[in-house]
Parts: structure tokens; C-alpha cells; sequence
């Protein structure tokens, strides 16, 4: 495998146009071709950037010559198409949540690893330019210990409007948003050993859930996890995620529009943080945007190496042993045991 790398974009929806518009500015990779069952799609994204449109995935697959695909189809046919990438050899990257069942994610995980393919999730919420910040300081110490966070994405912003199959799925907020927040949670403090979940629907005309508080134990930290669609207020921050990480020596809060404040012992800084710009990415979306080129960086810098250092499948594992584990919290009324899917 040698760059520019060969793929193509399968699926073609709503997300998959800041993946496209973000490879677009990659000279490392080159879009072959583009695969969508709505051919309208498939074609409307081939005309804009390049390739062949394909409605067929193994098709696809019989046709071109790939490096890698890119998967941003619904979460139903996720395992499907990374088994057809394992069949043809063909490296993945595949949109969270990786699965709805912990057995469809196994199977994933295991096809691939048994191609000795690299694999990868495209989890992005840590790939926010405030996110690695975040990291950063609480890596160099600045705020001691973390003991608490708090992991919030509450909104009224009308998600079914771009994205009408959440409103037939069962799970929802938990394995739409949650996922991402747990996936923070982890990334600043560490692994829980038990999470505890209530949750509602608040909307009627929706099947799933729309509101969700997770209470996470760490082993020396506790972290809420809390998401809602249906929080109406006076000024809309969708898609904008809420952090505050409390240490033995300080605290970290990211708010509203990305202010950022860093408490260190009596030192106090605030910073409005400056969302990169890459001249397609816009308000409100921007640092979402910005994301999807950061992880999209981090996949091309796992072809090159042939090692996936961040949100590998097998990695994802325990991320989705906790998303799913909070659906059994809830459906037991009792705290899950992390790791018992595993
Ligand atoms: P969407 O419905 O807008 O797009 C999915 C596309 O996949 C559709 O165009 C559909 O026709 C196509 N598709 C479905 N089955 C197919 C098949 N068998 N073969 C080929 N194409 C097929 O959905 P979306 O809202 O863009 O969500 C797609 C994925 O992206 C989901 O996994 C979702 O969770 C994820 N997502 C991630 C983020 C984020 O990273 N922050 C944001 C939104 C959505
Ligand atoms: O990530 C997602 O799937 C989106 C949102 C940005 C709202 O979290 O639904």
C-alpha cells in the first residue's frame, strides 16, 4: 500500500459530506470511487469529488482497486460492509457507533484482525481541537488529579431533521451521543469499573430514548455523563460538548461557544478557543468538522505505520461494552459491571 492511498466513501448521507469535503484536501489519499443504495447520492458525491458511483457495496468491491474504505452508512449495515472489506483485503474506518450488538462488533473486530487489516473507528469528539487541548493540560499535570467530570451534550436543536432514522431507532441518544461523551470520559480520566444509567423519552413522536444521565465510577474518580435533545434554552450551542474535569489541584471547565477556563492553585486563565478553519467547515458544525480531519489525519498516519494508535476496533470494544452496558443499567434498574460483555 503506498499514497496516495485508493478509497472509497461508502455511504453518502448527511455526515459523510465533511468526510468527503475533509479528504478532499488531502493529496495523500485519492477518491476512486463512491457507494450509496440511493444512487442520487452516490452519484451527487462522485460528481462533486471524484470517482465512480456504485450502489452495490460488493460491487464496489469486485470493481476497484482500494486501499481503504471509509463507511459512514447507517449503523445496521457497519458489520456487513467491514466484513466485505476483510473479504477483499481491503483496510477500513468505519462511523461510531461501531455496532448496536456487541456480537456484530466482535465479528468486526475479529474479520479484521484475522486479514491483518488495519481498522479504525471514527470517533471523533476526542479529535476536537478543545478536546486535545483538554488532554494536554490535564497530561501536564496542571490541574493534579482528576477526581470528578462531567460530560454534557444537551440540546433542542431538531436532530431528526438531518437524521429522520433516529427517529425509528430504539437506542438512540445513548449510542448517538453518549458514545462519544463515554469515549471523553475515558480519554480524560480512565476506565469506569461500573456505570449506572437513567434515562427517558421526552419526545413522543420518537422510539428510543432522549435524555440520559450516566453516573460513572471510576476507581479514584466519579464522572456524570449527561445528553439530552430535548433541553430548550436561550441560546443554541448544538453540536457543542460541555467538559469540566475537577483535580487535586484545579479544575478544567469548557463551556459555552469553547470558553475555556483553566483553575490551577490560584492561578485562573480564560481563553476563548479559536475553532480551526478549512475554508468548508462553518457555524455551528465547525469543530465537529474540524474533527473528522483530524481523525482522518490519524488514519493516514495509521496506513503509513500499519499501527492504529487511537480508536482502534479491539480498542472500541471497551467503549461499546460500556455504551451497551448502559442500556442494561437501565433496563435492570442496577449498576453494569464494565468489561462483562468482553
Ligand atoms: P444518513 O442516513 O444521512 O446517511 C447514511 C447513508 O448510508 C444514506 O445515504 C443511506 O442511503 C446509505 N446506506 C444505507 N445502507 C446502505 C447500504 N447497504 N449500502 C450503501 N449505502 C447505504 O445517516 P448519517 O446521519 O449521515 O449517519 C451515518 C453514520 O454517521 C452513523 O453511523 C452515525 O452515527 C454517524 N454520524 C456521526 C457523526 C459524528 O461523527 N459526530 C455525526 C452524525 C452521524
Ligand atoms: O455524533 C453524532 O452522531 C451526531 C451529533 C453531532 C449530534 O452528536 O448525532
Amino acid at each position: 500500500m503506498s499514497r496516495p492511498y485508493r478509497f472509497a466513501m461508502i455511504g453518502t448521507g448527511f455526515f459523510a459530506q465533511n468526510h468527503l469535503h475533509a479528504w478532499a484536501q488531502m493529496p495523500e489519499v485519492e477518491l476512486v470511487a463512491t457507494c450509496d443504495i440511493d444512487l442520487n447520492k452516490a452519484t451527487a458525491a462522485a460528481d462533486q469529488f471524484g470517482g465512480r458511483a456504485y450502489t452495490d457495496a460488493r460491487e464496489l468491491f469486485e470493481n476497484e482497486e482500494l486501499d481503504f474504505v471509509d463507511i459512514a452508512t447507517t449503523p445496521p449495515t457497519h458489520r456487513m460492509m467491514v466484513e466485505l472489506a476483510a473479504e477483499f483485503g481491503v483496510a477500513a474506518i468505519c462511523q461510531k457507533p461501531l455496532a448496536w450488538e456487541m456480537d456484530d462488533a466482535r465479528a468486526m473486530v475479529d474479520a479484521m484482525a484475522a486479514a491483518q487489516l488495519p481498522f479504525m473507528v471514527h470517533e471523533n469528539f476526542r479529535f476536537q481541537s478543545p478536546m486535545r487541548k483538554i488532554k494536554s493540560i490535564i497530561d501536564e499535570g496542571v490541574i493534579g488529579t482528576p477526581f470528578f467530570g462531567r460530560m454534557s451534550f444537551r440540546t433542542a436543536h431538531d436532530v431528526y431533521s438531518a437524521q429522520s432514522w433516529l427517529v425509528e431507532s430504539e437506542r438512540m441518544i445513548i449510542v448517538d451521543v453518549a458514545v462519544h461523551l463515554f469515549d471523553l470520559a475515558r480519554f480524560f480520566i480512565g476506565e469506569p469499573e461500573t456505570i449506572f444509567t437513567s434515562a427517558l423519552r421526552v419526545n413522543p413522536r420518537i422510539k428510543g430514548e432522549d435524555v440520559a444521565t450516566v453516573l460513572m465510577h471510576m476507581p479514584h474518580a466519579t464522572c456524570i455523563v449527561d445528553a439530552s435533545y430535548e433541553t430548550k434554552s436561550d441560546h443554541n450551542t448544538y453540536p457543542q460538548t460541555f467538559v469540566t474535569i475537577e483535580g487535586t489541584k484545579g479544575t478544567i471547565t469548557l463551556g459555552p461557544d469553547y470558553h475555556l477556563q483553566v483553575v490551577s492553585g490560584d492561578t485562573v486563565i480564560d481563553e476563548d478557543l479559536v475553532i480551526p478553519d478549512h475554508g468548508w467547515t462553518s457555524v455551528p458544525w465547525n469543530a465537529i468538522q474540524d474533527s473528522v480531519v483530524n481523525v482522518q489525519r490519524q488514519w493516514i498516519a495509521s496506513l503509513d505505520s500499519g499501527v492504529v494508535n487511537e480508536c482502534s476496533g479491539v480498542e472500541t470494544l471497551g467503549l461499546l461494552d460500556i455504551t451497551l452496558g448502559a442500556y442494561e443499567s437501565l433496563a435492570s434498574g442496577q449498576v453494569y459491571k464494565v468489561g462483562s460483555s468482553l
